[in-house]
C-alpha cells in the first residue's frame, strides 16, 4: 500500500479522500488554491501545498504545479476526485510518466470514454444496450444524414462526440430542421471541444437517469455495486440521488449490471466507474461512462457496505478485488440530497461566510461536508457545500429519516437549497418514486407560475 497520497481536489471530496487514506494508514498531501488556504480540511491533512491563485485554471487545473507538489512532498499516488482533472487522459498520462500512480483507470480507458462515439462503439461491441442511432459519427454527406435520421425516426438528438453531461446537444423534431441542427451542433462542438464530430440518436422523450456503479481490478475481475437513480436534476445538475432505483425489477437491474461488469472485463477497465443509462418503458439504453468517483457514491456505499474510495486506492495499488459478485448484497435504501450554496428559488450562487452550521445526525444519517461555522464559501468553485445522505431498511424509512435530518439542519450567513429539498421530500410524486429527468424542471415551472 502507498505510504503517502496527494489529493488533487478540494472541498468535501478532498476531505472524503483524506478519511479513506487515514483508515488505510496512508499519509495525505492536499494541494489547494489561495482561496482554500484557511479551510479546515487543508489543516487536517498531513501536509498541504498551495499551488496557485483562486481561479481553477491556475490551481486545481494546473498540471505542472500539481506534479511538482507530488515531487516535493514525495507522494506516491495522486487521487483526482471528481471534476477538475479527474477525467483528463493527458493528466493521467502525465502523472504516470512522472512516476506517480494515478488513482483511476488507464489513460486509454479515460480517452475511450471521453469520446462519446468511441465509448458507444465499445459498449455496443461489449454487449451493452445503447440508444438506437447513427453507427458512429455522422458522415459529411447530407443525403446520408437525412437517410440515417429517417431510419432512426423523429424526434432525434444530435450530440457532440466531445461533449457529455449535457453539453453540446440539440433535439430535432422534423426533417426540415435536421441539417441546420447538425451544422450548428458541429460548429459549437468544434469551438467548445476542438472536435467537430457529432452523432445522432433517437430522442427519448421521458426517460429516467439510472446509473450502474462498477469496480474493476488490474486482473480483469469486475463487479457491479447496484444502481442509482439520478433523475431528480435541473439543467444537468443532479439534486437528489437514490438507490436502489424505485420500481425497477431486481431481475432487470441484475441483468444490466452483469452486462456492465462484463464490459469492464472486455475493455480491460480498471478502477471505479459508472455506466449511465436512460431508462424508458422497461428498457435500458447506455449513453455515457464516467471514469471517476462520483459525487453520489455514498448512496452505493450505504446500500452495499463497500467503501468505494478505499477500493479505488486498493485497486490502484495493484490489489485484487476483495469480493466477487455473489458477495455483493444490496441492503436497504439510501437517498442523497446535495446541499448547495445558492438561492433556493433563483438558483444563483450564494458564496460567503457561514455564520452558523448545524448538521443533522441520528440513526442512518451521514453528512459529507467540509463546511463548519465560520467557513467561507469561496465564489470561485462549484456551489455544492455538502451532501446529506439518509439510509433506511426501506425507501419509506430513508425518506422519513431524510425529512427529519432536513428539519434539523440549519445553515446561516449564506443561502442554501435546503428549502427546495424539504419541498421535494414532501412531494407526492417524489414519494411515489420513479419520476423522470424532466420532473423537477416541470415542477419548478409550475412553482414559478
Ligand atoms: C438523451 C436524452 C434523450 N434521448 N439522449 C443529457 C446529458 C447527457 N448525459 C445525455 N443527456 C440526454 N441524452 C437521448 N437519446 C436526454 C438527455 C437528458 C438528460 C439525461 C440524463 C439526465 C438529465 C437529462 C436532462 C435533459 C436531457
Amino acid at each position: 500500500m502507498f505510504e503517502k497520497l496527494l489529493i488533487a481536489n478540494r472541498g468535501e471530496i478532498a476531505l472524503r479522500i483524506q478519511r479513506a487514506c487515514r483508515e488505510l494508514g496512508i499519509k495525505t498531501v492536499v494541494v489547494h488554491s489561495q482561496a482554500d488556504t484557511e479551510a479546515k480540511y487543508v489543516k487536517l491533512a498531513d501536509e498541504s501545498v498551495c499551488i496557485g491563485p483562486p481561479a481553477s485554471r491556475d490551481s486545481y487545473l494546473n498540471v505542472p504545479a500539481i506534479i511538482s507538489a507530488a515531487e516535493v512532498t514525495d507522494a506516491e499516488a495522486i487521487h483526482p476526485g471528481y471534476g477538475f482533472l479527474s477525467e483528463n487522459a493527458d493528466f493521467a498520462e502525465r502523472v504516470e510518466k512522472s512516476g506517480f500512480v494515478f488513482i483511476g483507470p488507464r489513460p486509454e480507458s479515460i480517452r475511450l470514454m471521453g469520446d462519446k462515439v468511441s465509448a458507444k462503439e465499445a459498449m455496443t461491441k461489449a454487449g451493452v444496450p445503447v440508444v438506437p442511432g447513427s453507427e458512429g459519427a455522422l458522415p459529411e454527406d447530407q443525403k446520408e444524414v437525412v437517410r440515417i435520421a429517417r431510419a432512426v425516426g423523429y424526434p432525434v438528438i444530435i450530440k457532440a462526440a466531445g461533449g457529455g453531461g449535457g453539453r453540446g446537444m440539440r433535439v430535432v423534431h422534423t426533417e426540415a430542421a435536421l441539417l441546420n441542427a447538425v451544422a450548428m451542433t458541429r460548429a459549437e462542438a468544434q469551438a467548445a471541444f476542438n472536435n467537430a464530430s457529432v452523432y445522432l440518436e433517437k430522442f427519448l422523450e421521458n426517460p429516467r437517469h439510472i446509473e450502474i456503479q462498477v469496480l474493476a481490478d488490474e486482473y480483469r475481475s469486475a463487479v457491479y455495486l447496484g444502481e442509482r437513480d439520478c433523475s431528480m436534476q435541473r439543467r444537468h445538475q443532479k439534486i437528489i440521488e437514490e438507490g436502489p432505483a424505485p420500481g425497477i425489477s431486481r431481475r432487470l437491474l441484475d441483468r444490466i449490471g452483469a452486462r456492465c461488469a462484463d464490459a469492464c472485463r472486455k475493455i480491460g477497465y480498471r478502477g471505479a466507474g459508472t455506466f449511465e443509462f436512460l431508462y424508458e418503458n422497461g428498457e435500458f439504453y447506455f449513453i455515457e461512462m464516467n471514469t471517476r468517483v462520483q459525487v453520489e457514491h455514498p448512496v452505493t456505499e450505504l446500500i452495499t457496505g463497500i467503501d468505494i474510495v478505499q477500493e479505488q486506492i486498493r485497486i490502484a495499488a495493484g490489489e485484487k478485488l476483495r469480493f466477487r459478485q455473489r458477495d455483493i448484497v444490496i441492503k436497504g435504501h439510501a437517498i442523497e440530497c446535495r446541499i448547495n450554496a445558492e438561492d433556493p428559488y433563483k438558483f444563483t450562487p450564494s458564496p460567503g461566510r457561514i455564520t452558523a452550521w448545524h448538521p443533522p445526525g441520528g440513526p442512518g444519517i451521514r453528512v459529507d461536508s467540509h463546511a463548519y461555522t465560520n467557513y467561507f464559501v469561496p465564489p470561485n468553485y462549484d456551489s455544492m457545500i455538502g451532501k446529506l445522505i439518509a439510509y433506511g431498511d426501506t425507501r419509506d424509512q430513508a425518506i422519513r429519516r431524510m425529512r427529519i435530518a432536513l428539519s434539523e439542519m440549519a445553515v446561516e450567513g449564506i443561502q442554501t437549497n435546503l428549502a427546495l429539498h424539504r419541498e421535494l421530500l414532501a412531494d407526492a410524486r417524489f414519494v411515489s418514486g420513479g419520476t423522470s429527468i424532466h420532473y423537477l424542471e416541470q415542477k419548478l415551472a409550475l412553482r414559478g407560475a
